[in-house]
């Protein structure tokens, strides 16, 4: 990858940090288009406590000067608030052994490991006894700083004029309608807090949510992601590992709890025939369309130029008030998962961090192919490539 990041930090550690190499110089990086990013991830109709808590931020700490990426690594961190109730537990130092610190220590260990959570493989793989090890970093509290490390990819994207936008698809067993041109409804799904087009299934998702809550299950549910104005050829079908569909779908798939990701008509085209499921190429004024778009805007490991539709779904957080079965992890003792305060919901969440994940695949492409130095050489080699493009 050209576009490379890592992040760090824990759920109730003092803060997430991002490194973000790779970013051509000349890139506009507003502050307040990344924190807009990260209000939109804390939205969500059956959230947790702890996102009253939150008030995420970032704060740009190198690689930008004066709204410009200078080229240089971009180092971006997010103040985690909880951190002031953690200090104790959470220490990076040796704590002084006292009665108070050792209670306060104890009561945040954890044993009885939850199902579906990376508690259990994650203790065996790592040797730990004290299973907040392993919560603490595999906790989707890190998706804040892969949408701020997202929001620097969409500004790369948004000097090309690709634009992205997402819907939640369904939660529970309620299914929403989907706009045709979800674009043109951006405002309407922005402006709801479950990330829901049609009215009828948002309020009857809520219904879900609450008696979800009220008996201490969770809910899972599943979002469309889409991208306008991609280039055609970004990607590559010589090799496995260029295919821009595998990229995206790994990016996408790595995100805390999702279960599966399509590109266009996925999980759905076993079932349709050949002469139903190609997009046929027609010729109109010299360009090439398309009037269906089955394959999600991506063939043969590449970008066609039209839209690049993603649908993933989220598995229900496997943190529930009302536990499972499970077994404590020192004695090997039947007991209940542990519980500590979490979402019921955070489908609307995954949706944003979604967006993130791919923006970041796409730019990456888009600096392989036009270059990564600064943004104007990308600039000229990104016109000359659509120039020849457009006389074919
Ligand atoms: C999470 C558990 C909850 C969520 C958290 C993810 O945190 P806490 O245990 O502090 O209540 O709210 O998500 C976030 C903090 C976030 O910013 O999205 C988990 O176990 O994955």
């Amino acid at each position: 990858m050209i576009f490379r990041f890592l992040t760090s930090g824990e759920s109730h550690g003092q803060c997430l940090n991002a490194i973000i190499e790779g970013v051509p110089a000349g890139v506009n990086i507003n502050i307040d288009f990344i924190n807009n990013e990260l209000v939109r991830r804390q939205v969500g109709y059956g959230r947790g406590g702890r996102m009253l808590i939150e008030k995420d931020t970032a704060k740009i700490l190198s690689g930008v000067r004066h709204g410009k990426s200078t080229g240089a690594p971009i180092c971006l961190e997010i103040e985690n608030k909880d951190w002031q109730n953690w200090k104790i537990p959470m220490c990076p130092e040796k704590v002084e052994e006292t009665p108070e610190n050792i209670e306060l220590i104890n009561s945040k260990t954890i044993k009885n490991v939850r199902p579906g959570h990376a508690d259990l493989s994650g203790a065996l793989k790592y040797n730990h006894t004290d299973v907040r090890n392993i919560l603490e970093r595999s906790s989707a509290r890190e998706t804040a700083a892969r949408v701020a490390v997202g929001a620097v990819a969409k500004s790369i994207l948004k000097e090309f004029g690709i634009d992205c936008s997402s819907v939640v698809e369904q939660i529970g067993t309620v299914k929403s309608n989907i706009p045709d041109n979800i674009f043109n409804c951006k405002e309407q799904i922005e402006a709801n807090d479950l990330r829901v087009f049609d009215n009828t299934a948002y309020n009857l998702m809520k219904q879900e949510i609450d008696k979800a809550k009220e008996t201490g299950d969770t809910l899972g549910g599943s979002f469309k992601v889409i991208f306008r104005n991609v280039p055609v050829g970004l990607g590559s079908f010589v090799h496995l590992d260029r295919k821009i569909d595998g990229q995206i779908a790994q990016a996408v798939m790595s995100i805390q709890a999702v279960k599966s990701v399509e590109i266009g008509t996925g999980s759905n085209c076993a079932e349709i025939s050949g002469a139903n499921f190609h997009d046929e190429i027609y010729s109109e004024n010299g360009k090439y369309i398309r009037k269906t778009n089955n394959a999600g805007g991506i063939e043969g490991g590449m970008t066609n130029g039209e839209d690049i539709v993603i649908t993933a779904s989220m598995k229900p957080i496997p943190t529930m008030r009302k536990p499972l079965n499970s077994v404590k992890i020192d004695s090997k003792e039947n007991v209940q998962a542990h519980f500590e305060r979490s979402d019921t919901c955070a489908v609307s969440a995954c949706s944003v961090v979604a967006e993130a994940m791919a923006a970041i695949i796409i730019a990456d492409n888009m600096l392989e192919k036009f270059s990564h130095d600064s943004l104007s050489e990308m600039k000229i080699n990104y016109d000359n490539y659509i120039k020849r493009i457009s006389e074919r």
